[in-house]
């Protein structure tokens, strides 16, 4: 295990911050816990030391335990349609977190990536970055936001237990409830749990999910079909706004059955019906299992990590067809079986796989 000095990176960063009058803070992707979390980390933090700071994301939160953690915790999230629409000049610098690279549109002249923190290994392109810890020693971005808050006086016990309990949602989602925790992980987690307000992770958690994504639940499981140890389900058309209920599902499926992996997917529409798309989630419990070689070898537009992985195939020329119902069926025996076939030379990817983690190196690094 590399050692990463958390007290010398809680120096850089207040120091950094301290030089900054304006800060963007931007989710990259989903904001799901742990990219709320870590950004709620840095815009208290900013709020600290005086700094002005907005948190600015691209996707609304679609799940209600996500809404539901927006609102727990005040979190002005600030959503946008575009990243164009943030008028960058006025910004003296941007923070992004849980998020593979910094780059925030190509061949775009930009304000200075001030922090950048996640737990994937580092892209083979991206945009310099004062202060950058990108380590997958970790499962989520929010332990290295605990480990670094160790070594910051936040002055208010209510900060630090709104922050506390936050990032312990963040490292619970993104490690599965707990069940791929490293060394990090437990001392984040020994560090936070005494100023966590379990109350309100309970409200968070039972948050219920909506009537929609009760009867896809419902279609996957009558829809699902077992080849071999992988468990595949198509859950018909989805509305954009329940898209990321296909991987809730996913989680759900992994969960209740002693499968390798589960591929969840569904047809969404986008732009008022004039786009589709076949959205995919991948959940395996295997350590071993490189989803992201899986996923690129069906398509380039998509990706994975340990435990989980998702892609898209657009077929937007099918928002033109008549019948639905053959729509469908033509996806899902499409779908179930490039899956199967995939599943029959899946052990090409774990044997590449298990090579790959020989070749990996560990490493984190700064550019200052
Ligand atoms: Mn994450």
């Amino acid at each position: 295990m590399v050692t990463i000095n958390f007290e010398e990176s809680a120096k850089s960063i207040i120091s950094l911050l301290q030089q900054q009058e304006n800060i963007a803070i931007i989710i990259k992707g989903s904001p799901d816990p742990d990219a709320l979390a870590s950004s709620y980390f840095f815009w208290k933090l900013c709020g600290i030391l005086h700094v002005k700071a907005t948190i600015f994301g691209f996707m609304p939160a679609s799940l209600p335990s996500n809404k539901e953690f927006i609102s727990v915790f005040n979190i002005p999230l600030r959503v946008l349609a575009d990243i164009k629409e943030i008028k960058l000049h006025n910004y003296t610098g941007y923070i992004v977190c849980d998020y593979q690279t910094a780059v925030l549109e190509e061949n775009f002249t930009t304000i200075p990536c001030i922090i950048h923190l996640d737990h994937h290994f580092p892209a083979e392109h991206d945009v310099p970055a004062r202060f950058r810890i990108l380590t997958d020693q970790v499962s989520s971005t929010s332990t290295i936001c605990a480990l670094l808050m160790q070594h910051i006086s936040l002055v208010s016990l209510e900060d630090v237990s709104s922050l506390a309990t936050a990032l312990y949602v963040g490292i619970k989602t993104d490690s599965d409830g707990f069940k791929h925790v490293g060394e990090y992980d437990t001392m984040a987690l020994d560090y936070i749990k005494p100023y966590c307000n379990m109350a309100v992770i309970e409200q968070i958690e039972s948050t219920p999910l909506t009537p929609q994504a009760l009867s896809l639940l419902q279609k996957a499981m009558d829809n699902a079909i077992v080849y071999k140890d992988w468990l595949i389900a198509g859950v018909g058309f989805v509305e954009e706004r329940y898209r990321d209920t296909i991987a809730i599902i996913a989680d759900y499926l992994l969960q209740d059955n002693p499968v390798e992996l589960v591929v969840v997917y569904g047809a969404v529409y986008h732009n008022n019906h004039t786009k589709l798309d076949i959205d995919a989630s991948l959940r395996t419990r295997s350590e071993n299992f490189d989803l992201n070689e899986l996923i690129k070898n069906i398509t380039a537009d998509g990706g994975g990590r340990k435990y989980k992985g998702a892609f898209q195939v657009h077929i937007d020329y099918f928002v033109h067809c008549p019948d639905q119902d053959k729509l469908w069926a033509i996806i899902e025996i499409t779908t179930n079986q490039i899956l199967k076939n995939q599943r029959d030379s899946s052990l090409k990817i774990v044997l590449q796989s298990k090579f790959k983690n020989f070749k990996k190196i560990l490493k984190h690094f700064f550019r200052l």
